[in-house]
């Protein structure tokens, strides 16, 4: 990455961001993307490798989006790169079944053994999507129970109070779900059990399933407080209901067993997404083997997909997991540790409340005086100066996620001396961003 001044060339981004805008919604492919929660117009990339990505009028960051979570092996990383090749030149698309997606599966079910069968998806919101339509038709009930704060992709009936780009925008509600659609879509305060055991006791014999993200990543970090996943187990147990964990995120971030192999909770679905597809779409949904019968066309549950399982995200996300050894999580571990340990000191010299919330390597910068456990504790961040951090930090070479609800994420690729760097501009951003 080369040395920069604070004044960062932006004229191809922004020629690009105009063409873009023209033929694509605010010029982008998804909505946060777009900067809106932070202001300002997107950069547009041209490259990546490792922990660094360098937009259109060459200008290089320390990445911490990371495309979102799938990329724990930062940008290109040369395992995945080969794999990918390696599957290209025999095809990129069969529409038939092969060996990579079996291999793939069976890399996730070892371990996960609580994911005893899978189908593969495109995306998160597709296995999202499949999970609670198998929950329905295994209980024959309709409710399900989401939390606010959590984001489990764009299906209609789960955009109710949804995080992430829906939180950001303050859409409780996206426009174009009719209002029957969201009918049976019950939600609760995210780390609040009681909230949970009301609904229970109002409609429990009628819910199908709760849906969780085990570690919150959609209202930035949010850890389950103690005792929340176990007491989410115990009264979907006892009333009947299914337990799925959203691990698009968590699932291999957090731990090789994910959430559930953190915290030690067993759901009975989990949804997958991200590093299983080492950057490339990919989704997936499975648990218990008497639920997975249930989908076509062994059973009654259609689900279906024209690219599900298609040979360069297997390859992709074999070669990734692959990597995932104890050595990578402890790596991950001290360095996310050293950027939230940074982090906490920078805001004290400049005597700005701050909270940084942290699971592994995801972690959350929240401008708060108090704990961040929850949906309204994370809303009330102080957006709009995280908004000017965010272009503080990019001219000096940082890329947050842009929105301070949203989950930044560590790699391997992150060295010491990227994460001393970031730290190093942190302070005078912060500065200035207050003096403002
Ligand atoms: P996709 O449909 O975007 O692949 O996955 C939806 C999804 C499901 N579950 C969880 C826990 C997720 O975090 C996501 C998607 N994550 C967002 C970022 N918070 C994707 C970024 C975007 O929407 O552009």
């Amino acid at each position: 990455m080369t040395e920069r001044g604070l004044t960062m060339q932006s004229k191809r981004s922004k020629n690009l961001a105009e063409r873009g805008k023209k033929v694509m919604p605010a010029g982008v492919s998804s909505p946060v993307r777009a900067f809106r929660a932070v202001g300002g117009d997107p950069v547009y990339i041209a490259r990546a490798e490792g922990a660094i990505v360098t937009d259109v009028d060459d200008n290089s960051y320390i990445d911490y989006v990371c495309s979102w979570g799938p990329l724990i092996l930062g940008h290109c990383h040369p395992d995945v790169l080969g794999a990918i090749q390696r599957a290209a030149v025999h095809g990129t698309s069969y529409g038939a079944p092969h060996e990579g997606e079996i291999t793939l599966a069976e890399a996730i079910v070892e371990a996960m053994p609580w994911i005893e069968m899978l189908r593969f998806v495109n995306s998160g919101t597709e296995a999202a999507m499949s999970a609670l339509r198998l929950a329905r038709a295994a209980t024959g009930r309709s409710k399900i129970v989401k939390f606010e704060g959590n984001y489990h992709g764009h299906v209609d009936y789960l955009l109710v109070k949804a995080g992430s780009g829906v939180a950001t925008f303050g859409l409780p509600d996206s426009s174009g779900v009719p209002p029957q659609t969201t009918r049976d879509s019950l939600v609760a305060a995210f780390n609040h059990l009681d909230a949970v055991e009301n609904l229970f006791k109002e409609y429990g014999e009628t819910i199908a399933a709760v849906i969780v993200e085990p570690v919150a990543g959609n209202m930035g970090v949010i850890p389950p407080a103690e005792g929340f996943l176990t007491g989410l187990r115990q009264l979907t147990q006892s009333y009947g209901a299914l337990l799925i964990f959203d691990e698009v995120i968590t699932g291999f971030r957090v731990s090789r067993g994910g959430a559930a192999g953190l915290y030690d909770v067993k759901p009975d679905l989990v949804c997958l997404g991200k590093i299983i597809g080492g950057g490339l779409p990919v989704g997936a949904y499975g648990g218990d083997r008497r639920l997975m019968e249930l989908v076509a066309p062994l059973g009654p549950v259609y689900q279906a997909g024209t690219l599900s399982g298609n040979p360069l995200a297997m390859a992709a996300g074999l070669a990734t997991i692959r990597k995932l050894t104890p050595e990578l999580y402890a790596l991950c571990e001290i360095k996310g540790k050293a950027l939230q340990q940074g982090l906490c000191e920078a805001a004290n010299r400049c005597g700005i409340a701050a909270q940084v919330n942290r699971v592994g390597s995801m972690l959350s910068l929240f401008f708060l005086d108090h704990p961040v456990i929850d949906s309204s504790t994370a809303f009330s961040t102080d957006r709009t100066l995280y908004g000017r951090l965010f272009h503080a930090l990019l001219r000096r070479g940082v890329y947050l996620p842009p929105s301070a609800l949203e989950s930044w994420f560590v790699s391997s690729a992150h060295s010491e001396s990227l994460i001393e760097r970031t730290l190093e501009a942190f302070t005078p951003a912060l500065q200035e961003t207050l003096s403002n």
